[in-house]
């Protein structure tokens, strides 16, 4: 099949093996500086700026032009966003769709609203290669995907959610119970594609261990483990040793965090996307 996958950068990912990968950048405004999500960011540089900048700093999802452009070229689309719950990535997407589907007769392209974000949507990408391996056509790879989506959760760790808060991305009384000092919250994205607070960690060190009960309560069982951290390696590493020692022979893979993700995560957030079959 000829094909290529388009995601925003929410999912952090600047390819995919085995496949021709696009990624459409979200960009992190501030008043004086603009960090487009496209790799040339120095992440751990924006954090702290940003973290010391007192002025507003907002975020800005790729536009419909931006995704018609990454549409280009491929006869067969899939096209994936982070969950329309917090961000108007996927409606772009979606009427650049349309757009694209009206000029290109007989091509197809299909949009997911993935309900998640970050490492998640990763494994939804590698999920999709090895369907089109199997040589499976359009419409049933995506109902596979659809499936898939099902088996695939996340969880994280943030140390604030000043960030998520000020840009209405989360309720007040919410970032409130996460603002205590040297108290790590944890949460998983909700159903319907909303975060949702599940915990508390006290201290960075019981991080690994709280997150661990949180994807066996979601039914974690040694699937596929994909960790994303925001200059956080070593609560990255610990994670992976602890879910190593329970499922040895599981496949658990660690990576940065890119602009968007940093900025909401901030500095030593984790995001976890893993399955649960
Ligand atoms: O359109 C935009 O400007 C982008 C807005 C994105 C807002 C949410 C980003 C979340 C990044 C933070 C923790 C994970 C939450 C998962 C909930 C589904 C990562």
């Amino acid at each position: 099949m000829n094909y290529k996958i388009v995601m925003d950068s929410s999912s952090n990912l600047t390819e995919l093996e085995g496949a021709a990968f696009v990624s459409a950048p979200l960009k992190v405004l501030s008043g004086e500086r603009e960090f487009v999500d496209d790799g040339s960011t120095d992440i751990e540089e924006m954090v702290d700026y940003l973290s010391t900048y007192n002025g507003r700093t907002v975020t800005a999802c790729p536009g419909v032009g931006d995704f018609e452009e990454a549409y280009q070229g491929a006869d067969n689309v899939f096209c994936f966003t982070i969950t329309s719950a917090l961000s108007g990535s996927y409606n772009a997407a979606s009427v650049a769709a349309i757009n694209f589907a009206e000029a290109n007769p007989g091509k197809r392209i299909h949009v997911f609203d993935t309900l998640t974000t970050g490492p998640e949507m990763a494994l939804l990408g590698e999920k999709l290669v090895s369907l089109v391996k199997e040589n499976l056509p359009f419409d049933e790879i995506v109902e596979k995907v659809k499936e898939y989506m099902t088996k695939t959760r996340l969880a994280f760790s943030l140390e604030s959610l000043h960030n998520l808060a000020q840009n209405g991305r989360v309720p007040a009384p919410v970032a409130k119970i996460a603002g205590i000092l040297g108290m790590r919250l944890i949460g998983i994205a909700s159903d319907e594609g909303t975060l949702k607070p599940t915990g508390k960690a006290r201290g960075e060190k019981k991080v690994p261990l709280e997150m661990l009960k949180q994807m066996l309560d979601m039914g974690y069982n040694g699937g596929k483990v994909l960790i994303h951290h925001c200059c956080n390696l070593p609560a990255a590493e610990k994670l992976k040793e602890v879910l190593c020692e329970k499922f040895p022979a599981a496949n658990i893979r660690i990576a940065l965090t890119g602009a968007l993700c940093s900025f909401y995560a901030e500095k030593g957030g984790l995001l976890v996307g893993f399955e649960t079959i």
